[in-house]
């Protein structure tokens, strides 16, 4: 029998499940670290040549998905699947739950990369650059504050919200500067090792998508350098 939990998410170059979404290597991180081998199987998904099993599983045909076997549930979407799977295997924690000011403070991130790499015209090219760099210095100043107790975002533990984030921080990385020779500013000093602890975590390493997956994933839709 198929394993209980299978989970779709997007192809590597090399044809593995550790592809250049970072919703999907959020998820792939959370699963390795809670779930037994026996539990799971990845579904590595083309994201240009959508098999139709997977689009009769989600219509909407964006990965990450979960469909949970023995219950028939299909959940969508990083943030519900990690907390899907946390309710399903409490230990070890991950405080997938977890509600506090770093959800706050890293909300941004993402979304401020977006924008920049999807620019309107050139001219608000440097605005967009400086509207990155204030989402990432409210992480900056985050970690520098009494509310983080640990090396990662939380603790000493590599929680969700690290694995929400730190792929998220690579794609800043290696997008921001392929495209825009965007880099992260030095002076973000608690963000920037934060960023080389958690990038060197064993868990990350076990999933990080090469830098050219990490291009592709840009110009599958669109985005141009603008360097
Ligand atoms: N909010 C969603 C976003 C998922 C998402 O944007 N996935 C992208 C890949 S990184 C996708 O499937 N896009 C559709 C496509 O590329 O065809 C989540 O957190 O899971």
């Amino acid at each position: 029998m198929a394993p209980r939990l299978q989970i779709y998410l997007k192809v590597s170059s090399a044809g593995t499940s550790e592809g250049g979404c970072p919703f999907s290597g959020r998820v792939n991180m959370v699963t390795r670290l809670k779930v037994p081998e026996s539990d799971y199987e990845f579904k590595p998904i083309d994201m240009d040549n959508k098999p139709p099993e997977f689009l009769k599983v989600n219509p909407s045909g964006e990965v990450p998905v979960l469909v949970d076997q023995e219950t028939g549930l299909t959940v969508t979407d990083s943030g519900k699947i990690t907390q899907y799977i946390e309710s399903l295997y409490p230990n070890p924690p991950l405080k997938s739950n977890y509600d506090g000011p770093a959800v706050e403070a890293t909300g941004g991130v993402f979304g401020g990369l977006a924008k920049l790499l999807f620019f309107k015209n050139k001219d608000e090219i440097p605005q967009l650059k400086a509207n990155l760099t204030a989402e990432l210095k409210k992480v900056d100043d985050y970690l520098k504050s009494d509310a983080r107790k640990g090396k990662y975002l939380l603790d000493n533990e590599f929680r969700e919200l690290d694995c929400m984030l730190v792929p998220r921080l690579r794609h800043v990385e290696i997008a921001g500067k392929y495209f825009h020779n965007y880099e992260i500013p030095s002076e973000l000093t608690a963000l920037t090792e934060y960023n080389r602890v958690g990038q060197a975590a064993q868990i990350y390493q076990t999933i990080i998508p090469t830098d050219e997956d990490i291009v592709k994933s840009w110009t599958r839709h669109g985005v141009q350098r603008a360097v």
